[in-house]
């Protein structure tokens, strides 16, 4: 069994496959903590789980005129400067099920879940490809960095992932070579001992248990670069599909969701108020400026109040524009509604930039369940 040396992990995970594993926290856990707890944080393994020795551990830095850079783990935490960032990882399929409640997709049955935030530290890619010999002129050939991970498949392939080149060598990318997530080594589950932290990127893209960095004019061949995690028309289907017309997804969409209260809870009428929590996020960098929350189904609305910290403790410094790379949590409170026995409540999120959510899912369904970001809904009753 190719999975018997995988990490023990945390018994209140909801699993989504067991081999690899696949694995979100109830989503009332999100928004317990600004920052994910990494035994909470939530676990896309498409392969076995590497056991990498940390004293032999290599990263081979390939595709600069300079020639291969090999550096030990030492190197990664001594010869650079060490940079820490708050960022927010979301997986592509998060929220998949509310497109296959639509219609069936392909993938994993992630619910609102599958994101979640923490710190990390380590050397900027940046510095780490100036060191391999990497000066603005590489970038007339050169347009994509290629990560190769140490996980592989019974045939030897490894899972591998690309972004672009400008995002990897900018000052304010913040790209990093991360050996620690919240303050300690990163665990296993997450890519000890190093794994590339892509802030405002999709999940796929933030290989873990990285072996290799490639600058090259192409984007990675990887399935997953190729193949996967890629957008469709609600029309396109299996038969139609032709995965070389449409871009890799990188940057990811606005985001929202209701993390409390779940649905199909029953409230009391005697508590008259009524709190619901939630999480929201942008990608590329874009900072989430509003919330907006309905407790009838969309008719009207109210703003959330947002934080960027732990309850009770001074939020984190508000980020450069273009780098708010962390989610923010949301909470209002509300009387609630006299007549009703029952509420559809609903959240939506805008960015910086104005985007919005879609409110439905069938106008973004797409044959993967990729990228779904409507409006949360959650339904609740009310108990006389
Ligand atoms: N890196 C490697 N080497 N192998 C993987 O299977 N999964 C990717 C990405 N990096 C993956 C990987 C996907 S699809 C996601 S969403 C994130 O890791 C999940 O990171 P996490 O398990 O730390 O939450
Ligand atoms: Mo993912």
């Amino acid at each position: 069994d190719p999975y018997s040396s995988d990490p023990e992990r945390h018994p209140v995970l909801r699993i989504n496959s067991l081999k690899p594993f696949n694995a979100e926290p109830p989503p009332e856990i999100l928004s317990d903590s600004y920052i994910t707890p990494s035994a909470f944080f939530f676990k896309r393994n498409h392969l076995p789980v590497p056991q990498v020795d940390p004293a032999s551990y290599q990263l081979h830095v390939e595709g600069l005129p300079g020639g291969v850079l090999t550096l030990s783990l030492e190197d990664l935490k001594t010869r650079f400067p060490k940079h820490t960032i708050t960022a927010t990882l979301q997986c592509a399929g998060n929220r998949r099920s509310e497109m296959n409640k639509v219609k069936l997709v392909k993938g994993l049955n992630w619910g609102i879940a599958a994101i979640s935030n923490a710190t990390w530290s380590g050397a900027r890619l940046r510095d780490v490809l100036l060191a391999a010999g990497y000066k603005p002129d590489v970038a007339q050939w050169a347009r994509h960095v290629q990560f190769e991970g140490l996980d592989t498949d019974v045939t030897g392939t490894t899972y591998g992932a690309s972004v672009p080149l400008n995002k990897a060598v900018s000052e304010e990318g913040d790209v990093l070579l991360a050996y620690e997530m919240n303050g300690e080594d990163i665990p296993p589950d997450h890519g000890f001992p190093v794994r590339v932290v892509v802030p405002g990127t999709v999940g796929a893209r933030n290989v873990k248990w990285l072996g290799k960095i490639i600058v090259s004019a192409e984007e990675s061949s990887s399935h997953w670069q190729q193949n996967d995690y890629k957008g469709f028309s609600p029309g396109t289907d299996w038969d139609t599909v032709d995965f070389k017309s449409a871009p890799a997804i990188q940057e990811l969409p606005i985001q929202s969701a209701i993390t409390t209260p779940a649905d199909s809870a029953t409230i009391d009428r005697s508590d008259e108020t009524l709190t619901v929590k939630g999480y929201a996020w942008s990608g590329g960098g874009r900072e989430v400026v509003r919330v907006d929350v309905s407790l009838d189904g969309g008719k009207t609305w109210q703003v959330a109040q947002l934080r960027s910290g732990e309850k009770g403790q001074a939020p984190e410094p508000s980020p450069p524009p273009g780098r708010a790379w962390a989610w923010k949590l949301w909470e209002i409170t509300a009387p609630l509604p006299p007549d009703a026995q029952e509420l559809e409540i609903v959240c939506k999120a805008v960015d910086n930039s104005y985007n919005m959510q879609p409110d439905t899912v069938p106008p973004i369904w797409n044959l993967r369940g990729v990228l779904s970001n409507a409006w949360h809904r959650v339904k609740v009753k009310i108990r006389e």
